[in-house]
Parts: structure tokens; C-alpha cells; sequence
């Protein structure tokens, strides 16, 4: 694709959950962005659908963003928030706590999705700890869930083909179904009506294990890389009320949905369930710097904070936890999504967008159309001994027409920018619907 200009040498570079061969044999080099647009290495323009990897929720390029990473870098680059420390990572983790609902009012700050869940099921294991609760040490994840590649991360996650080269993982996990049925929910605009039961799977589990021993359940929202899952109405909520007859902890993996993708700050507003820890990253710093955090509810810090004045409350961090520069990229980024109102923008986008992606249905080929928030997943019957084709094939042939989209497996993912314009969201799904009706 980019073929006709200077390559540099691709070999030294392993790159992250990619296909390294086939796309060192036809690679896609970008080059810049702004706005809702890519440029591809020679100068071409490609629409972003996927907000770069789930994080870019303000738009590429946005200039106060490059000011404050500029001017703090400066000022003050490096400092650690080991016994020492800076304002902004101060008044960063005060704005995130009033953003955040209810009593999610103390952040820790980490580098990425993977150390914010990592980070999220250490605390909760301190927490039940610091209450003389040390027997519970398990966790309940859930099948296609994705909870980044850390062992914590990757042991509570549900994707088999992540699990399987890295041995045991941590003891003591169980698993949730998905709430996914074909069946039942296919073509789904929203929460599906169908599936709240697969909540009690979680009275199952603890029938199984005895609460005694469980620490925390952790989901999703929406589940997101696996494919855009939306939970069933009710089932959260029901998540929620088995958790507090049990004294389990209740943890939103926010990474992809916090920050307007669903039309709040929060998933956790938009279903009204109120989780003990909320972990998140990307649109954290509108993907311009490494960052993420985990918000936690008052009583569990406040357990956890006890003891000695001069002791150390929680051996736990990072480097680069509260870097400045990050703390800076992340304070300009919460003031473009407040002054561009860009979480109602999404909420007031959602119909067009839902009734757009809809709209292919009835195509050759689909099997089913996910929407929910500026999320949309468009999934294909698989090609008879060729899994993944149509979607990869889709993704490449919509790339020369001037579309970025994402795939996992047989499905083609999107999460554009939150400024998205009425406009371009025609633009995504007419090129989709262009190349999804010459597909075989
Ligand atoms: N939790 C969730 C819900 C995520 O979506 C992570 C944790 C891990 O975040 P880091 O920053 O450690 O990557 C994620 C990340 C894809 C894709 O193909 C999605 C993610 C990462 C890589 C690829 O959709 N999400």
C-alpha cells in the first residue's frame, strides 16, 4: 500500500498482536493526523472509525494537547510520585475523582488498560485484607472479556487464544459466561432485553466457591475488543445487588468505554450501577501519552489507608505513575471533552449513528449489527474454510477508499472520535456498504 515510498529496514521491530509477516510483506504506514483523519505515508487522507485504538475521543492533533506536553515538558519532565511529588498529578486525580460518580474519590495512577486492571485486583485484595478478610483471594472475570496482557489482566480476561501459550496464570479464577447469544439478540441497537439471567451465573459460582474466598468480579461494561457486547438490561444492576449480599467487590473495566464513549464521562452513569473500583487508560490522554488510572470508592482506600503514619499503606506503583507530562496531556484532554461538551455530542449522536450502522443490514454475508454509545460492531458469516477473511479483506478494501476500520476475527469494529460530524458518519457506512456488497 505504501509500497511506492521509502520503507525504513522492518526487522528489528516485534510488533504488538499483529500478524508480523503478513504485514511486513504489505505494510500500512501512517505518517500524521488531525482531526478525524489519518495520512498515510505519501500523503493520502483515511477517515478514523476507530479513534486510533479505542482512545483518540477528542480527534487527532488537537493543539492544546501538544501545548501542554510541550510546556510541561520544559518545565518539569521527569519526577516520580514515590514520597515526592507535583501538582499536577494532584490536581489531575481531583478532577478525575469529581468527573467520576458517586464515592469513586481516590486515583491511582498507572501507565496503561493492563496495570489499571492489575492495579484494580491488588487493591482489591488489600482491601479485604486490611479487613481481616485475607481468604479472599479469588476472582471472578468473564468469558470474552479483555483485560489487557499483565498475568492479572490475561488470568480474569476470557479470549482462549490469548490464555493459551502463557501456562497457569494466577489460581483461584472463575469465569462468567458472556452474555452474548445470537439467537436471542441478533441486529441489537442498545442494551438487548434478552440475557439479565446470565447474572445469577455469578450465585452459581459462589454456591461453588463460598463468597468467603472471592475478592472481586470484574467486567466490562460492554465488552469491547471482542467484539462490542452489550450487556442485557438489568444484568449489571443484578451483577451489582449479588455482589453486596456477598461482600465481593465490583470492578468497571472503563478502559474503553469511560470518556464519552457511551454519552457519559463513565459507563457506570449511563447503566446507573455504581462499581467499587473503575479502571481506564486511552481516552485518559486522548491517546497522546502512555497513561491510565483506577478510581476507587472512599471506604476501600480508607481501609487500606490505616496504620502507622510512616508506613508505607500500599507497596504497590509505578515509575512513571503520575508522570507530569502525562498528567499535563491528561488535564488538557478532560478540558477539551468538558469544553467541547464532547460526551453529550456522543450521547446526541448515538440514534444517527445506531440507525446508520443498522442500515446495512440485509447485505450479503452479515450475521449480525451490534450498536451501542459511538460503538458498532458488524459481524459476517465466516467464509466456508477462511474465518476472517471477509473482515480483514473489508478492512483493506475500505482502507483504499479512504476508511480506517478495525477487525477481530470475523468483525469489523468502530469507535470514531467523539467530534465526529453527521457527515462522515454517511462517509463510514457508505464505504462499508460499498465493499461489504462486492465482498464474496
Ligand atoms: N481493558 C480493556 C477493556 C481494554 O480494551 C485493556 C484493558 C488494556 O489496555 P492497554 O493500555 O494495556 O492496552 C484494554 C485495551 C483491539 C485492542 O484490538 C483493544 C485493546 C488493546 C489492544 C487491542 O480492540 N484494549
Amino acid at each position: 500500500m505504501t509500497a511506492k515510498h521509502a520503507l525504513p529496514s522492518m526487522n528489528a521491530l516485534w510488533m504488538p498482536f499483529t500478524a508480523n509477516r503478513r504485514y511486513k510483506r504489505d505494510p500500512i504506514m501512517f505518517e500524521a493526523a488531525h482531526g478525524m483523519h489519518y495520512v498515510l505515508a505519501g500523503g493520502r487522507r483515511v477517515l478514523d472509525a476507530t479513534a486510533g485504538l479505542w482512545c483518540v475521543n477528542a480527534g487527532h492533533g488537537r493543539e492544546s494537547i501538544a501545548d501542554a506536553i510541550a510546556a510541561q515538558s520544559r518545565k518539569l519532565q521527569y519526577i516520580s510520585t514515590f514520597q515526592v511529588g507535583h501538582p499536577l498529578a494532584f490536581e489531575f486525580a481531583e478532577r478525575l475523582a469529581d468527573l467520576a460518580p458517586g464515592d469513586l474519590n481516590h486515583v491511582f495512577f498507572t501507565n496503561s488498560g493492563s496495570e489499571s486492571v492489575d492495579t484494580a485486583l491488588k487493591i482489591a485484595l488489600a482491601y479485604h485484607k486490611a479487613l481481616g478478610n485475607g481468604g479472599r483471594t479469588r476472582f471472578i472475570g468473564r468469558e470474552r472479556a479483555y483485560h489487557g496482557t499483565g498475568f492479572g489482566g490475561l488470568s480474569v480476561g476470557g479470549i482462549g487464544v490469548h490464555r493459551r501459550p502463557f501456562g497457569h496464570l494466577l489460581p483461584g479464577v472463575d469465569h462468567l459466561p458472556h452474555t452474548y447469544d445470537h439467537r436471542q439478540q441478533a441486529f441489537s441497537n442498545g442494551e438487548p432485553s434478552w440475557g439479565a439471567h446470565l447474572a445469577e451465573d455469578l450465585v452459581r459460582l459462589i454456591q461453588l466457591h463460598d463468597a468467603s474466598t472471592i475478592a472481586a468480579v470484574i467486567v466490562e461494561p460492554v465488552a469491547g475488543s471482542t467484539g462490542v457486547l452489550p450487556p442485557p438490561a438489568g444484568y449489571l444492576k443484578r451483577l451489582r445487588e449479588i455482589c453486596d449480599q456477598h461482600g465481593i467487590l465490583l470492578i468497571f473495566d472503563e478502559v474503553i468505554t469511560a470518556f464519552g464513549r457511551l454519552g457519559h464521562a463513565f459507563a457506570a452513569e449511563r447503566f446507573g450501577v455504581q462499581p467499587d473500583l473503575i479502571t481506564c487508560a486511552k481516552g485518559l490522554t486522548n491517546g497522546a501519552i502512555p497513561m491510565g488510572a483506577v478510581i476507587v470508592d472512599r471506604k476501600i482506600h480508607e481501609a487500606i489507608v490505616q496504620g502507622p503514619e510512616n508506613s508505607i499503606e500500599l507497596p504497590h506503583g509505578y515509575t512513571y505513575s503520575g508522570h507530569p507530562v502525562a498528567c499535563a496531556a491528561g488535564l488538557a484532554s478532560l478540558d477539551l471533552y468538558l469544553g467541547e461538551r464532547l460526551f453529550e455530542r456522543s450521547a446526541a449522536l448515538e440514534t444517527f449513528w445506531a440507525d446508520r450502522a443498522h442500515a446495512l443490514k440485509g447485505l450479503p454475508n452479515i450475521r449480525d449489527i451490534r450498536t451501542i454509545g459511538l460503538l458498532a460492531a458488524i459481524e459476517f458469516e465466516p467464509r466456508p474454510g477462511g474465518p476472517g477473511q471477509r473482515a480483514y479483506e473489508t478492512m483493506r478494501k475500505a482502507l483504499e477508499k479512504g476508511l480506517l476500520v478495525r477487525t477481530s476475527g470475523d468483525q469489523i469494529l468502530l469507535s470514531p472520535p467523539l467530534v465526529v460530524r453527521e457527515d462522515q458518519i454517511d462517509e463510514m457506512f457508505g464505504v462499508l456498504a460499498d465493499v461489504v456488497a462486492a465482498l464474496d
